[in-house]
């Protein structure tokens, strides 16, 4: 396989999906060494057939809204690889939903996914819905339109969809609710389901956790931990407010947070009272980031990130490019030691190249990340053998499973400098778990 070719190549045959792209190159780039040392692997074409969604379902959704106009947004949903699993990935609703970006996340979680030592493979999904400004009732009916046409595509052990940006757990209960109706059976088909009905504790918690569990990891491999440490947050949804909230637990500094209008810099921490508010102000009020600063009296910085501030380590936690060379280098320059990413794709490609040359720690998302997913997964364990786990086993199994990532990524990762390649590390391990369960299962 050369990389460039292949990767050329993706690029004529579906042009204008840049993240896309961006996501197939840095796999390709990274795993190409490894790769080549398997002759067998390229005489079934096995890249081609691993970067390419075995398949795309787009269909048009049409709602009511409140002032009884009828609405068209598009859905779709990217069924990218079952080699190891029914697919399995969130559903994102946000304005800038299009069929590139969940093709970029649909091939990131086939990695991650494998990743987690989970029976899973990749998916993605979701619409150019914006939930920002909509009614409770607006936000019902969408998701009822969007899984009017979903659910022929998906069940317990095809396809599995969760949450991921607009989508938490009241979005989940309205497509559950619906899905149910539709096919007659109560089946544990999406996950991130509320407790009542089948979700798993730790859920809504698992990504951020995860995140810091991964970064707990990687602190000690340089006699670390996070005690004293400042931390900068970017996005103020779900996985940012867990992130926050397990730094605040074991002693960390969260001195921002932000939303797609700007930030917020709280120099004397965000603490525990501070981020409740945050949650009243994000999940029930659905307000702006804004508030807080009015509220605390604190600097609010709009239409900026919060890159710029000082800080020990940067937990981006938002969006896909959210992190720029420019900002890697005032991270860098800053003093930064970790970089964990919360998001899928934050840090763009050459933030990675400057985190990377300044030999910091840095976690790509589809490792620091898995969390998530993992206890989708184990959400899926507890409905097949109809059981609950308590919190404590939940959240054992998640650090259990978040130490075995951090130790494939040492594993596939670790370069003649003992430096720990966390991109390559992950990308390998991901990689080669699906690579086999591939050539096993003949060409298909
Ligand atoms: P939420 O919708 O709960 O929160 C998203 C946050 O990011 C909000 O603060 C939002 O601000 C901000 N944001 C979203 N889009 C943009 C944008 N284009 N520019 C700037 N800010 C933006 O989503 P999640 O917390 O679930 O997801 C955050 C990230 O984590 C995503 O990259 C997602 O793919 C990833 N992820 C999520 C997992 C999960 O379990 N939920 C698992 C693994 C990864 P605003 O309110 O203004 O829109
Ligand atoms: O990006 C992700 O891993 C998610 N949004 C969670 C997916 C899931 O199936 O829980």
């Amino acid at each position: 396989m050369n990389a460039t070719n292949v990767l050329e190549d993706l690029k004529r045959r579906f042009p204008n999906e840049p993240e896309y792209h961006q996501a197939v190159e840095e796999v390709l780039s990274t795993i190409e060494e490894e790769y080549n040392k398997h002759p067998e692997f390229d005489k079934v074409n096995l890249i081609e057939r691993l970067c390419i969604p075995d398949r795309v379902y787009q269909f048009r959704v049409t709602w009511v809204d409140d002032q009884g106009n009828v609405r068209t947004n598009m859905g779709y949903r990217v069924q990218h690889n079952n080699a190891i699993g029914p697919y399995k990935g969130g559903i994102r609703f946000h304005a800038s939903v299009n069929l590139g970006i969940l093709k970029f996340l649909a091939f990131e979680q086939t990695f991650k996914n494998s990743l987690t030592t989970l029976p899973m493979g990749g998916g993605k999904g979701g619409s150019d819905f914006s939930p920002r400004g909509k009614s409770n009732a607006e936000v019902m009916r969408f998701c009822q339109a969007f899984m009017l046409e979903l659910w022929r595509h998906i069940g317990p052990e095809t396809d599995v969809p969760a949450g991921d940006i607009g989508v938490g757990g009241r979005e989940v209960g309205y497509m559950f609710g619906m899905y149910k109706k539709l096919t007659r059976e109560f089946t544990g088909t999406l996950t991130g389901k509320g407790l009542e009905f089948g979700g798993s504790l730790i859920r809504p918690e698992a990504t951020g956790y995860g995140n810091i569990y991964f970064l707990q990891e990687m602190l000690k491999t340089r006699g670390q931990d996070l005690k004293g440490k400042v931390c900068l947050i970017s996005g103020s949804g779900n996985v940012a407010q867990y992130t926050a909230e397990k730094v605040i637990e074991l002693g960390g500094k969260v001195v921002t947070m932000s939303d797609s209008d700007g930030y917020i810099y709280d120099p004397d921490g965000i603490d525990r009272e501070k981020l409740d508010y945050i949650m009243e102000l994000k999940n029930l009020y659905r307000g702006r980031i804004r508030e807080y600063a009015e509220k605390y009296g604190c600097k609010y910085v709009p239409g900026a990130k919060p890159w710029g501030e000082k800080a020990d380590i940067a937990l981006p936690s938002a969006t896909q490019n959210e992190l720029n060379g420019d900002h890697a280098r005032q991270l860098v320059a800053n003093g930064v030691i970790a970089v964990s990413e919360g998001a899928n794709m934050p840090s763009t490609p050459e933030a990675i190249r400057v985190f990377q040359e300044a030999k910091i720690l840095y976690a790509p998302g589809k490792a620091a990340n898995a969390g998530g997913v993992s206890v989708s997964g184990l959400e899926m364990t507890q409905n097949a053998i109809k059981l609950g786990w308590t919190k404590e086993e939940v959240d054992e199994r998640l650090k259990s499973i978040m130490r075995n990532i951090h130790e494939a990524c040492v594993k596939y990762g670790t370069e003649p400098d003992g430096y720990i390649n966390y991109v390559k590390g992950a990308n390998v391990a991901g990689f080669m778990k699906v690579a086999k369960a591939m050539m096993a299962q003949g060409i298909v």
